[in-house]
């Protein structure tokens, strides 16, 4: 079979048929959720108005994605897949792709350059080095350190810092830096962490930097929301079967996708608003409504399920009792703590939330949701659950998240779904379990740290209560503690 390439693409699947323009974006990430998101949306503006915002991607370490691609002549397809139809679509708007762990030099040059006028990001909520219990850089992160001692910079945010100071110190031409992750506010965080590595810089560097990120270089707020698969096999033969070509790196993607952002670039941006963006002065709404609803259930979803033995998140939700509980998540803790977005009707958001998770054709798994919970959840979870226990109501479905993020961490072993969440805090947390003399105990010491803020750390109510749940799954298994949610 012929390979995916500029020569093969058939132009029924080709979803920006002008000539690319010069690089006009740098995206750091070059994951599926980047392949299937903003690189569709800029297709689908550049399909309307041209101009020279074509993408140079940049993988952190995985050479794999960067070598397909390469191959094909930077084409892959995005295979739009749900129960009742597949379709492949082929974004080509990417003019080079890049290795940050291998052509780290390579991508310095790529940010500072004079042409570039978007630096887009998907790196997420892990790669951002913050502290999440300070929301502020974590200066104490080897990483953060080497970087800000100099030499070629290996974090996220030393690499942003180090290629804007070159920036400052070349053209001075302004820019715009777009967090694609899913974090409160990601603009205003990203722009933070970055001034305070400039602020920890010494003084000649660091007054330089600092005039430059106040006049030239702006941090725009967005939300991102489409579901988007790990690639597997079956979504290379969809392409195979559709299009009769070989793709070595197709996307699976649901149909759903919604971007939203602040219109706040400093050196002018693609028409996104002809592919499908929405423009607003206010992202916070569209922003906490995202990241509570859909991730924050997600979150109870992917657990729950893992612990029950699911594969995948529409197996999960499929079961009457997880989804009676992703109901009550949402609505009983989740949605008194949002203002909706005036053109977005809540029962309609929720019922289409209900049916995105079930596209059992897509195949998402509730390894991938679970994975990383210690730098998701924070997101998600904190400032609601402390907005209800301040008016002196227990946010039992939020204590339930957590107690089965934690009982699926601890517990690996309880079904083949469990074992393969995987989390940078697992070792500490299986450590914090092994010592503790019961689970109380145990349940203090997770949150202690700061794993989901200050405020849940010193709540002594809060924390019984996930207990009680840790314990209930432990022993009775997810029915029962769902169950007692329920009833509470
Ligand atoms: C999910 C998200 O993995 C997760 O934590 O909740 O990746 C979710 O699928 C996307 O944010 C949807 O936009």
């Amino acid at each position: 079979m012929q390979r995916l390439s500029a020569s093969t693409t058939p132009v029924s699947a080709l979803q920006h048929h002008r000539s690319l323009g010069a690089p006009g974006i740098v995206h750091l990430g070059l994951g599926n959720f980047h392949r299937a998101h903003q690189a569709v949306h800029t297709a689908r503006a550049l399909e309307h108005t041209e101009g020279p915002w074509a993408i140079v991607g940049v993988a952190n370490s995985s050479a794999a994605v960067a070598q397909a691609m390469r191959e094909q002549d930077m084409r892959y397809g995005v295979v739009e897949i749900s129960p009742e139809r597949t379709e492949v679509g082929v974004p080509a708007v990417h003019s080079d792709v890049l290795v940050a762990a291998q052509q780290p030099e390579a991508v310095l040059d790529a940010l500072a350059a004079q042409e570039t006028r978007i630096v887009t990001l998907t790196v997420t909520e892990k790669g951002y080095s913050y502290s999440p219990r300070t929301q502020r850089l974590d200066l104490d992160d080897p990483g953060v350190r080497a970087d800000l001692d100099g030499g070629t910079p290996r974090t996220t945010v030393g690499r942003l810092a180090r290629a804007l100071q070159r920036r400052a110190a070349t053209h001075a031409a302004p820019v715009a830096i777009l967090s694609c992750d899913n974090l409160t506010g990601n603009g205003d965080l990203t722009g933070r962490l970055v001034r305070e590595f400039a602020e920890a810089l010494p003084a000649p560097e660091r007054e330089d930097l600092l005039a430059y990120l106040r006049d030239s270089v702006s941090f725009p707020n967005g939300m991102v929301d489409r579901i988007v698969p790990a690639t597997t096999d079956a979504y290379r033969a969809a392409v195979a079967e559709r299009l009769g070509l070989r793709d070595e790196t197709p996307v699976p993607a649901e149909p759903f996708s919604m971007w939203v952002l602040e219109d706040h670039f400093a050196a002018g941006r693609p028409a996104w608003e002809h592919g499908g963006v929405t423009f607003t002065d206010d992202v916070e709404p569209y922003e906490l409504m995202k990241l509570r609803l859909l991730n924050g259930t997600h979150s109870l979803i992917a657990y729950l399920g893992a612990l029950e033995g699911c594969d995948l998140i529409a197996e999960s939700i499929a079961r009457p009792h997880i989804a009676e509980a992703a109901r009550q998540v949402m609505h009983t803790d989740y949605l008194p703590t949002l203002t909706m977005p005036a053109d977005i009707d809540v029962e309609d958001y929720s019922a289409q939330l209900f049916t995105r998770w079930s596209n059992s054709a897509l195949g998402h798994r509730t390894r991938q949701v679970g994975s990383d919970g210690s730098t998701k959840l924070a997101q998600r979870i904190p400032v609601p659950a402390a907005f209800h226990l301040a008016a002196g109501r227990m946010p039992q479905h939020l204590a339930l998240s957590v107690a089965a993020y934690l009982r699926a961490t601890t517990a690996p072993e309880s079904t083949e779904h469990t074992t393969a969440i995987a989390d940078p805090a697992a070792e500490d947390l299986r450590a914090k379990h092994a010592e503790s003399g019961g689970t109380r105990e145990f349940v203090a010491a997770a949150l202690r740290d700061g794993l989901l803020g200050d405020e849940l750390a010193a709540h002594t109510e809060f924390q019984a209560r996930v207990a009680e749940f840790v314990d209930v799954l432990a022993t009775h298994g997810v029915a029962a503690a769902t169950e007692e949610a329920l009833q509470a």
